[in-house]
């Protein structure tokens, strides 16, 4: 029985959560991570699943939120007797769908990835990213969504290095994005039409749970999951269509902001906005929230086949976007923009272990790649610009990392071509297990 089948509908608008719940650094979060991680037992392979989920332009009110835009993961995340960092100030190092993606899969800011903007992706060395690195540590791994921008890019359909299982979308239109788009699935090249079936974060979903079902089990699966919601035009699923339409969605006091006498030149350029305008960005922050319900069910269907599979006590979550979004702030109404509504996303890891808790400490983009390379301990031949456990103090490419060490003294320090190279140790995982209970609002662990 699939997850969407024993799932019951979410409530729409459940009970107020105070806005900015916490967050703190992964450095902290890997530190505890390593630490907390249940003892291996049995011939079990130590290491935790991975799975990333990457939403495409969601602004950080999206979730935590009063109104449960998100029912099913804000209920997971801010739920004590789960194990989410919700991080009250995650941010992408650069506020623009590819050089963002391209700094999640390899840790390294945007003038060190070649992919500045968002025609760069043919510059991108995808010989060393994550999925290389997980991938010859001996996981499975799979791609589900987007990758890049423009992929792939002229060429002929390719898996790009290190993925095992490929389910990826097509570059097209903006008009392509909820329908009437294509995607390589391994070799093949799939069309999608205009029925309700053939909408994009449900087909991804399915794609995604088919294959946390079929994963090995002799060994840790890392999954990385990228909807394209919800990403302008916000087209929500049929049965969500119309579901915030009634929200009185909050209009911070930079949406439209009338002085703007101490902003750059290009904000002074900016046409005033009226009240007409106002209305509409409201208008549009409620489309991405009903996009955003499907995105929700395609993670609490994808928890449930991690649950059916046992595993939910062996497995890492990491949850964001590639940038955020404005809608009036500042009066800008799109992304790559210098300030909080573009740069802040949601950002938040669950870490089997590890207690929940809310963090005030900022962390970004370039942390998730060496947190997962750290949590997995595979090996990865390149210096970071960020790190798990500790910072480059001189981050540039191809020169090593001087490490500046978190307080707690875990650390790992990395030589400029090589992996791991210090204490910390290698992750010990789980084995023990989980059970759940599956409700709409949430499967709930009895343990781990
Ligand atoms: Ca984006």
């Amino acid at each position: 029985m699939s997850a969407r089948e024993v799932a019951p509908s979410p409530a729409r608008a459940g009970p107020g959560v105070r806005r900015g719940l916490a967050v703190g650094l992964a450095v902290l979060a890997l530190a505890w991570s390593v630490a907390a991680l249940p003892e291996v037992r049995g011939k079990e392979d130590p290491r935790p699943n991975v799975i990333v989920i990457v939403t495409d332009d969601q602004s950080d009110d999206s979730i935590p939120n009063p109104y449960e835009v998100m029912p099913f993961l804000q209920r997971r995340a801010l739920d004590p007797r789960d194990h989410w960092i919700v991080f009250e100030n995650g941010y992408v190092n650069t506020p623009l769908c590819c050089p963002s993606r391209a700094t999640m899969l390899t840790g390294r800011f945007s003038h060190h990835t070649a992919v500045r903007d968002n025609e760069d992706a043919h510059l991108f060395d995808d010989s060393s990213t994550l999925a290389t690195w997980l991938h010859d540590a001996g996981y499975h791994t799979g791609l589900v969504g987007k990758y890049l921008n423009l992929y792939p890019f002229d060429r002929p359909a390719f898996v790009p290095a290190g993925w095992d299982r490929w389910w990826g979308r097509e570059h097209g239109p903006v008009t392509s994005l909820y329908y009437d788009y294509s995607m390589f699935e391994q070799d093949q090249v799939v069309r999608y039409g205009h029925t309700d079936a053939d909408y994009a974060t449900d087909v991804l979903a399915d794609q995604a749970t088919e294959f946390v079902r079929e994963a090995p089990a002799d060994r840790p699966y890392f999954l990385w999951f990228a909807p394209t919601a919800p990403h302008p035009p916000w087209v929500a699923a049929p049965r969500d269509e119309g579901a915030f339409s009634e929200l009185a969605v909050p209009t911070p006091p930079s949406v439209g902001e009338t002085d703007v006498s101490d902003k750059p030149a290009w904000v002074r350029g900016l046409a005033p906005m009226g009240d007409a305008q106002r209305s509409a960005q409201r208008e549009h922050r409620r489309a991405s929230y009903a996009a955003l319900l499907a995105v929700d069910d395609a993670i609490h269907q994808i928890m449930n086949a991690v649950r059916v599979r046992d595993d939910l006590a062996r497995t890492v979550v990491v949850f964001t976007s590639d940038n955020g979004l404005a809608f009036g702030e500042h009066r800008w109404t799109k992304k790559s923009c210098p300030y909080q509504a573009c740069l802040g996303v949601p950002f938040m890891i669950r870490i089997p272990g590890v207690p929940h808790r809310t963090e005030r400490a900022i962390v970004s983009a370039a942390d998730i790649a060496p947190t997962i390379a750290e949590l997995s301990g595979a090996s990865t031949p390149m210096a970071f610009d960020a790190s798990a456990s500790c910072r480059c103090s001189r981050p540039v490419a191809g020169r090593g990392c001087r490490a500046r060490c978190s307080p707690n003294g875990s650390v790992t320090g990395r030589s400029p071509r090589g992996g791991r190279s210090a204490p910390g140790g290698s992750p010990t995982s789980s084995s023990g297990r989980g059970s759940v209970s599956s409700t709409r609002s949430g499967t709930i662990p009895s343990s781990s």
